[in-house]
């Protein structure tokens, strides 16, 4: 058998007849009329065929380890493309585009014809793809486990400036050539039914569900190649197929289209990617996509258990079932009722399985994140289920009680049932309470979570709360989207980096190095050329490249508070129409984010931004001091061209609200500045990189919650300051909407009426001081060049190989299979 790394054992010639073959057996298409789309295809069938060899080696060969294992559980896995990056990992990307130039084609045309498969909304998916990079990568046994949507996140245009939505068909009609299908690995999972007590061959009373409805899991592998060793790791992505059309007794009693309709439901149930980021809809079909997934999965991980002739009680010890957020926390009865339904476990013995086996990743605190499901609803799709979630918080309730007597504050705080006229399921509780770790994603972050959502859950279980800062891989943060970085670090350093990033930290000796910081700000300025030839081309907008390139890209939401970076804006071309002495650094503003179809004030604010940049970018007045582009369609592939180029990151999002951040995170480590507040991780970035070298401004956590506590009034803040009230009035009258004035009005209104939720005057002041600073600051380029530098040398923390560290080392307890 080949393993396919390093390059090795690479045969040209080999490969070269390869995708001749494929190109005419599979794509029934003739070289001569070959398009580079067809290319494409050929060189990604010719590769998985590489990868699947070493999926599969890999498998075999974890299996005959008596390590334990990691299944990351999650309803989002935003991997982007994957050529490249598995051409990279494989040690392969030189050689293919050797072999591939000596037949007239450029390996770098060819990667641009992939689509980017959008299975998640934002960090939270994407973090989950970083982390599957990085366990392939340290040899860490794991498998990840998420859903096959026919639909990804749905693409976005604009149309006039407001945000149109498209569906995402990502998989194209050839299919996507990374994917194989292990018909072998089939599920089944019920759905609605009732529950049966009965007695078995030996007289005992036992329970089962009987569902209404059984659907099929069919699996889906993609490979992840760990970077040049020899390991793949399977992201099994699960599809669900519906059987027959008929539910046969009410067909047969006349009901025809009523007998189809569960299975119509049932078989839409992997559609779709929810659009949804930190927001909660209480949707049927969302949770029936919850529970077949973690159907699926843990059926999946108990089969691979068993198949092994492994005991169940030995499942701690050997597997780990790490919960992506409370999005798969229906897993957890799933396994009890498996346990103890299927396999004639008492509630103990399950229990104590499922007490020493998941482990849950609290990612938000904002309230309309947090998961509930009505309990009619469960008790509906899922009545085994209900049953079980009450006993176990039965139990808990006990528990609560011996801890605090006769408090029934308490009680009712932490049960996992929500009174109230709806009661409602609170999927947080649950996996608080069986969850062996519990942890947030920065420092801040989980200090909130211990002092502010789960006070009496860190008494009731010490220890159990803990942090696990964020991480992004630099294999394809750094290494794949920013070559010419790469570059130059490697000149310096060795390689070593790619593997190990605190090497990184070598590059700190060379931040006062005229040739480095000439080198440094060479790359900076090719690659901001890259992106302006890019939007030129795709857009008809001239960058200049010299100005200061300022980047806020993420989702629209407006604790992330795009509408500051808006007001700030707004403030400049107020200024520099209306004060002589005022002057800045040529600045271009580059936004980039989705918003939740139904989410209708991040829609108004993107088309503020539009109307904001088709007025500022027209105004021949200003010099070419401002411009303002707002990108559609942001993704992976977008953010890779965009990181590399940018000079400002904006991480500004209200103090508390952001529970990490990782974009925060890919810009530093390409060398921008971030302009940010002490919000999730940034408070860790300012740690790493000094105050120097970061623009830190606006309310703490504190500040925010005593201001919050006195009673807020954004009007103060409109009365007292000329500028602000200069800006919010342009978007009240018809400076950017000529002849029809008041069409911006719904921003103005949420920041001034509304209330403004999350305090963006309060801060307005202190931003623009800080971005004053910046402007101060760029002008002295070599000073720039060093911050930059020390921005790449010292964020090698946020890796997230030294994520998965912290994952194996305080919460697995694994250990490499290397
Ligand atoms: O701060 C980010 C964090 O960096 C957080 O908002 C995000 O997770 C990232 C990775 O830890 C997040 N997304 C969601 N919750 N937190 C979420 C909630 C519901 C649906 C989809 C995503």
């Amino acid at each position: 058998m080949t393993m396919y790394s390093h390059g090795s054992n690479f045969d040209k010639e080999q490969f070269q007849r390869e995708l001749r073959q494929v190109l005419k057996s599979q794509l029934a298409v003739i070289e001569k009329n070959a398009t580079t789309k067809d290319w494409y295809l050929a060189l990604g069938r010719v590769l998985s065929q590489y990868t699947s060899m070493n999926l599969l080696d890999t498998e075999a060969f974890i299996d005959g380890e008596k390590t334990r294992k990691i299944n990351y559980l999650s309803l989002e896995f935003l991997i982007g493309r994957l050529t490249g990056n598995n051409l990279i990992n494989l040690g392969l990307y030189e050689k293919i585009e050797e072999a591939l130039q000596e037949m007239d084609l450029a390996l770098s045309d060819i990667l641009e014809e992939e689509r980017d498969p959008a299975l998640g909304n934002g960090g939270l998916g994407r973090l989950a793809a970083c982390f599957m990079d990085s366990l392939a990568s340290q040899a860490l046994p794991a498998v990840g486990y998420g859903l096959h949507y026919e639909y990804g996140l749905f693409k976005q245009s604009f149309a006039a400036g407001r945000q149109v939505e498209s569906p995402d068909t990502w998989r194209e009609a050839l299919g996507y050539p990374w994917e194989r299908r292990r018909p072998e690995l089939t599920q089944t999972v019920g759905f609605w039914g009732h529950v049966e007590q009965y007695s078995d061959d030996r007289g005992k009373l036992r329970k089962r569900w009987v569902p209404g409805l059984k659907v099929e899991g069919i699996a889906w592998d993609l490979p992840v190649v760990g970077y040049q060793n020899e390991i793949t790791l399977p992201l099994r992505l699960w599809e669900c197929h519906t059987g027959d059309p008929f539910d046969l007794a009410r067909f047969n009693e006349g009901d025809f289209v009523g007998a189809q309709y569960p299975v119509l439901e049932a078989s839409n149930i992997t559609k779709v990617l929810y659009p949804n980021d930190n927001h909660e809809q209480g949707k049927t079909l969302r949770l029936m996509q919850q529970y077949f997934h973690c159907a699926c999965s843990v059926g999946d991980i108990l089969r691979r258990h068993l198949a092994l002739g492994r005991e169940l009680k030995t499942l701690p010890k050997l597997e780990t079932i790490q919960l992506n957020d409370t999005h798969p926390v229906i897993a957890i009865p799933e396994l009890m009722r498996l346990l103890i339904d299927d396999h004639d476990l008492s509630w103990d013995e399950a229990w104590d399985i499922c007490t020493r086996t998941f482990a849950y990743t609290n990612h938000t605190l904002l309230p309309e994140a947090l998961e509930t499901w009505s309990e009619g609803l469960i008790a509906h799709l899922l009545p085994r289920h209900m049953e079980i979630i009450f006993d176990i918080n039965h139990e808990l309730m006990v528990k609560v009680q011996q801890q605090w007597p006769g408090d029934i504050g308490k009680m009712s705080k932490l049960s996992i049932i929500q009174e109230g006229d709806h009661r409602q399921v609170r999927m947080a509780n649950l996996a608080v309470v069986t969850s062996y770790a519990v942890n947030g994603v920065a420092a801040l972050h989980s200090d909130l979570v211990k002092r502010d959502l789960f006070p009496e859950f860190d008494k009731l279980y010490p220890r159990k709360l803990t942090n696990v800062t964020n991480g992004v891989t630099p294999r394809r943060w750094i290494k794949a989207c920013n070559p010419a970085l790469s570059s130059i670090i490697t000149e310096k350093l060795g390689d070593g980096w790619i593997r190990e990033l605190s090497e990184i930290e070598g590059l700190k000796a060379f931040a006062d190095d005229k040739e480095f910081q000439q080198a440094f700000m060479t790359v900076k300025k090719a690659n901001k050329q890259k992106l302006a030839d890019w939007v030129e081309e795709h857009h008809g907008i001239t960058l200049n490249t010299d100005a200061i390139f300022d980047v806020q890209i993420k989702r629209l939401h407006e604790y992330k508070r795009q509408h500051l970076n808006l007001l700030h804006i707004l403030s400049l071309y107020h200024r520099l129409l209306n004060e002589p002495e005022f002057d800045i650094h040529p600045r271009v503003f580059i936004f980039a984010a989705k918003a939740a179809p139904g989410y209708a004030i991040a829609k108004d604010i993107i088309y503020a931004i539009n109307r904001v940049a088709e007025t500022v970018n027209n105004d021949q007045r200003l010099n070419d001091k401002l411009k303002v582009i707002f990108l559609p369609d942001y993704r992976v592939s977008l953010a890779e061209l965009i990181i590399p180029a940018a000079d400002i990151s904006e991480q500004i999002s209200t103090a508390g609200k952001e529970a990490s951040g990782t974009g925060n995170m890919k810009l530093a480590m390409n060398g921008a500045l971030t302009i940010g507040t002490m919000d999730g991780a940034n408070v860790e970035i300012r740690e790493e990189v000094g105050d120097d070298n970061i623009f830190i401004f606006g309310l703490k956590v504190d500040e925010v919650k005593a201001l919050q506590a006195r009673g807020y009034d954004s009007f103060i803040y409109y009365d007292s300051d000329p500028q602000l009230k200069a800006c919010l009035n342009m978007l009240q009258d018809d400076t950017f909407t000529p002849e029809r004035p008041g069409e911006l009005i719904s921003v103005a209104r949420n920041l001034l009426d509304y209330g403004d939720p999350y305090l963006v005057l309060a801060d307005f002041s202190a931003y623009c001081d800080a971005q004053c600073a910046v402007d101060k600051s760029y002008r002295d380029q070599s000073s720039w060049a060093k911050k930059a530098i020390l921005n790449t040398a010292l964020t090698s923390k946020f890796s997230s190989d030294r994520s998965i560290q912290d994952y194996a080392n305080n919460i697995w307890r694994l250990s490499s299979v290397r």
